[in-house]
């Protein structure tokens, strides 16, 4: 069986990851806690293939990435790419972003979820890649208890459900990264890895 490792230090995206990795019959393996690799990319896509292309060259195997945030459009795509460093915890990164939306005084509170997905090989080449968009809403107050990171405060309107009250297989079928997992299975399913 294949062995692929999953190159995030994550606990709520490593969940999710593995969930839409499970149908391949993959061996997957967590990445070692001590295998940092540095985010110098200025795009999401470019983070994912910097994480694992590290991750697979690190460990002469082949490595899955994902590199994913959160675009508030009043606040010129802030956090983005700095989504995990915003803060640090989960709580006052949520704060953090409401008093920003809050200061900033207008009433557009539209906002996108963005995932990139990075396969590479044991030599550390990218062999797929894609990037998954979510629209939605910043709520004024969290809602919800499902998920992780921003969920409770991202809202979609076509559901009218914030992420966190939205059950594991409707965040799934909705979000980013679910978007970009469905575009990458079909590739993914026919790559031949041993
Ligand atoms: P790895 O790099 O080890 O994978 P990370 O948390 O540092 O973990 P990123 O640099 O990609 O990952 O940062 C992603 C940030 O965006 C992080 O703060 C997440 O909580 C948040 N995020 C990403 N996807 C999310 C989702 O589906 N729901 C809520 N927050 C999410």
């Amino acid at each position: 069986m294949p062995t692929v490792i999953v190159a995030t230090g994550n606990p709520g995206k490593l969940k999710e990851m593995q969930g839409y990795l499970d149908p391949l019959g993959w061996q997957l393996q967590l990445k070692p806690g001590d295998l940092d690799i540095e985010e110098t990319g200025t795009t999401f896509l470019a983070n994912a293939r910097l994480k694992a292309a590290g991750v697979a060259q690190a460990l002469g195997q082949w490595a899955i990435a994902d590199d994913s945030g959160l675009e508030v459009h009043t606040l010129g795509g802030a956090p983005g790419i700095y989504s995990a460093r915003y803060a640090d915890s989960d709580q006052a990164r949520i704060d953090r972003l409401l008093q920003e939306l809050a200061d900033s005084g207008g009433c557009d509170r539209s906002a996108q979820f963005v995932c990139a997905l990075a396969l590479a090989n044991p030599n550390g080449e990218i062999m797929l890649e894609t990037e998954g968009i979510c629209p939605g809403e910043i709520l004024t107050a969290p809602r919800g208890s499902g998920g992780f990171g921003y969920d409770p405060i991202f809202y979609v309107p076509t559901l009218n459900r914030s992420f966190a009250e939205m059950s594991s297989a409707e965040k799934d079928a909705n979000s980013h990264r679910g978007i970009a997992f469905s575009q990458l299975l079909p590739a993914l399913a026919k790559l031949s890895i041993d």
